[in-house]
């Protein structure tokens, strides 16, 4: 069965054709980093299923709250699911907001990377980000339309939707499809 869901106001996307047992990752999927830092996440580290967009230039991402002011984001981390879709795609978009209070802000860092398979994809920013007052956003943008694009994890369930946001690449919605992404970012704060 292939599950369809329209965001409203927003376009398709689409979930794999056969959802999956729940694969629970064996070590805890830290960055893997010399620094003294944190990773933020709001995932179980399950891996239940995955999403991807009909078209590219759409994805998701997650409002981050360190409570500290002058955090450093130094990583962005995320899991692709691995078999789906088919071909597939090996290079996804990482992107680093600001918050202006209520919603995503200002880009403060995006790029291309590449994917790394069956592991998470964890990804130094060239240049660390200082955030005056640590409230920031880092999204998956999906590149190439589907099925040639990656296809990102979700986990077993939604706790709390409160930090989820869709973006169609320039602006930002609130809310996910279903459970929770696996983005991590890994962060240091004074
Ligand atoms: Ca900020
Ligand atoms: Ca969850």
């Amino acid at each position: 069965m292939v599950v369809f869901l329209f965001l409203i106001c927003g376009p398709k996307i689409i979930s794999p054709q056969k959802i999956s047992k729940p694969i629970v990752v064996s070590s805890s999927p830290q960055h893997p980093s010399p620094y003294v830092g944190e990773t933020l996440y709001y995932d179980d580290g399950s891996i239940y299923s995955a999403w991807a967009w009909y078209y590219g230039g759409r994805g998701w991402g997650y409002y981050f709250s360190t409570g500290t002011p002058n955090t450093t984001i130094l990583a962005v981390g995320y899991r692709i699911y691995d078999t789906w879709p088919v071909p597939g795609l090996n290079t996804f978009t990482y992107r680093v907001t600001d918050w202006d209070g209520s919603a995503p802000s200002t880009t403060l860092d995006e790029g291309s990377i590449t994917k790394t398979t069956g592991d998470w994809t964890w990804y130094d920013l060239p240049s660390a980000i200082t955030d005056s007052d640590g409230d920031f956003c880092v999204f998956y943008i999906q590149e190439g339309n589907y099925p040639n694009c990656c296809g990102l994890s979700e986990d077993q369930a939604q706790e709390d939707p409160t930090p989820d946001w869709w973006t169609d690449g320039s602006s930002y919605g609130h809310g996910f499809p279903r459970n929770d992404f696996l983005i991590r970012v890994l962060i240091d704060s004074p």
